[in-house]
């Protein structure tokens, strides 16, 4: 049989014997969005749900592949089976940074599995693809499964934020405390890194994380179990720091199971998915409305002042949610 033939249902037999061509075909239907990729969350969604899913974020350059290969040692050297969803906003498929992202992190291990999505300037694909990867990944069974994102962009934080754990990579002498801060990036981690710890000002990036910290404490933004961000240095050239990080991750997941925050954090997330997948569909139909011949009467009648701002949204949303 061709391969391209396999339906939703065979591939997944195959990927969960741990066949890597089919959980590749597996994701590039999630990626595809639409029917496909329901027919393949309705097969893994009851399955998953085991998996550890772990964010990494930072800006590009930061060292986040870097810092993953060193990881996906440690991890698979603890007996785990590690997948990679690596998330670039800018590069189309085929682009350089996500060879070079793979070439990077790609470890010689068949234990673990690395893949990049490309949101192909489509914000609403991304919220949808990446969790729908990680309910792949999770149900022919990698764990952890870990979303490389570069921390710009609310949707790329709000992917990595809906992680279970949450790392936050800063450089020295970048000032990434302060963008941190104001990209929202403080109340969401879990665990800080300050990577290329080799390079001078390593220690004055940890103070400044310390201070944000600090001034998060004093405005109630931290967790509301006073657990405080970890704050790890490493050197992702020669790998210090990963086995810490490693820990650093097991003592999180353990702090969310102990203070029943694992279940709220899930829900939290199929939240986030329920949400971007209503609100997609409502504004495709508001597009749909618009372009009928009714939207463009309602947009004709705004033009001429003949109906208010707000009459001409009350009469777009009752068209858009009509019940027929
Ligand atoms: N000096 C130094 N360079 C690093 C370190 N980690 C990564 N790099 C370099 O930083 C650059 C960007 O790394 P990369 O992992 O691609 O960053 P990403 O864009 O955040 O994924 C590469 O040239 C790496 O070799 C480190 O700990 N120290
Ligand atoms: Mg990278």
């Amino acid at each position: 049989m061709k391969r391209d033939s396999q339906t939703p249902v065979e591939l997944f037999d195959a990927a969960i014997t741990g066949q890597r061509h089919a959980i590749g075909r597996l994701l590039s239907l999630v990626e595809q969005g639409g029917e496909a990729a329901d027919a393949v969350s309705a097969l893994t969604h009851e399955k998953s749900g085991d998996a550890m899913v772990i964010g990494i974020t930072g800006p590009p350059g930061s060292g986040k592949s870097s810092l993953l290969s060193q990881l996906l040692k440690v991890i698979v050297a603890a007996g785990f089976r590690p997948a990679v969803i690596a998330v670039d906003p800018s590069s189309p498929l085929t682009g350089g940074a996500i060879l070079g992202d793979r070439v990077r992190i790609d470890a010689t291990d068949t234990a673990t599995f690395i893949r990049s999505i490309a949101t192909r300037g489509h914000s609403g694909g991304l919220a949808l693809a990446v969790p729908g990867a990680v309910r792949v990944l999770d149900a022919v069974g990698f764990n952890p499964v870990i979303i490389e994102t570069v921390g710009v962009g609310q949707v790329e934080v709000d992917v990595t934020a809906s992680a279970d754990t949450t790392i936050v990579v800063a450089n020295p002498g970048t000032g990434d405390a302060v963008q941190a801060n104001k990209a929202g990036l403080l109340e969401v981690a879990d665990i800080f890194v300050v990577n290329k710890s080799d390079l001078p000002g390593s220690n004055d990036a940890r103070r400044d994380l310390e201070l944000m910290l600090d001034l998060s404490h004093m405005t109630g933004q931290e967790d509301s179990t006073g657990r405080r961000p970890p704050i790890i240095m490493a050197n992702s050239l020669e790998g210090s720091g990963a086995a810490e990080l490693w820990s650093a991750i097991v003592e999180h997941g353990e702090h969310l199971v102990a203070t029943n925050q694992i279940d709220t954090r899930r829900a939290k997330r199929q939240l986030a998915e329920l949400r971007s997948r209503v609100s997609d569909a409502l504004l495709d139909a508001l597009d749909n409305e618009l372009a009928s011949e009714q939207g463009a009467d309602v947009v004709a009648a705004l033009s001429d002042r003949r109906i208010t701002p707000s009459e001409a949204s009350s009469q777009i949303i009752d068209r858009v949610i009509r019940i027929d």
